[in-house]
């Protein structure tokens, strides 16, 4: 083999661009079924009536270190399905960093969605996702995608190594608005609004 040879490799992994895929034999798969999520929707009957098997999200991604150590970036993408809980359109978890002060970019490839934005004292806001927009994802901010559309919703995201996720504080206190099903669009409303208290 030449030198040339020895130094120039095919990279192992590679984009699916459009269908925010990727493929090679280190990315990492999960998938997130609708029975996990029982914390999350409003509406607990709505929930109950729904088959816990559906699929409401996947993520791929890579870890070319390992997760914690300081440096590294980590690169994936999800796709939130099309459906509702009730009036409440399919989205992710969300979660702040566990280092509250790492950032991210998220970037939609496929769908509409709203990117659900909260800072630590539950101020909560929206960005719209569409093909091509790019959402910055400030330190210290809580992020959920939801699926607003009748097709998937699918983003590429790139987060710091050591970012980590904290789950447990928006599973015990949610984003200080969801998105909703309201007069046949879908519409960002404050807990507030819907009379529901968030203890902060
Ligand atoms: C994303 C998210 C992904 C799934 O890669 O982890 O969209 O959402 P949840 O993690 O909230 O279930 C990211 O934000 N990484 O940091
Ligand atoms: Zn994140």
């Amino acid at each position: 083999m030449s030198t040339f040879g020895r130094l120039v490799s095919e990279r192992a992994s590679r984009v699916d661009w459009p269908a925010a895929r990727l493929e090679g034999t280190s990315v990492r798969n999960s998938v997130t079924k609708l029975g996990q999520l029982q914390a999350y929707f409003r509406s607990r009957a709505a929930f109950a009536s729904m088959d816990p098997e559906t699929v409401v999200y996947r993520v791929q991604w890579l870890e070319p270190i390992a997760a914690g150590v300081e440096g590294g970036l980590f690169w994936g993408s999800t796709t939130v399905e099309p459906g509702r809980v009730g009036d409440e359109y399919f989205m992710t978890k969300g979660h702040f960093h566990a280092i509250r002060n790492r950032a991210e970019y998220y970037t939609t490839v496929q769908g509409e969605g709203m990117l659900i934005l909260m800072d630590e004292q539950g101020r909560t806001r929206a960005e719209v996702m569409t093909p091509g927009s790019l959402h910055y994802i400030p330190g210290a901010t809580g992020h959920r995608a939801v699926n607003t559309g009748m097709t998937p919703l699918c983003f590429w995201a790139c987060w710091p190594s050591d970012a980590g996720h904290d789950y447990d504080t928006i599973a015990a206190e949610g984003f200080g608005a969801r998105v909703l099903l309201r007069n046949g669009a879908p519409a960002l409303v404050t807990v507030a609004d819907l009379g529901d208290s968030v203890e902060r």
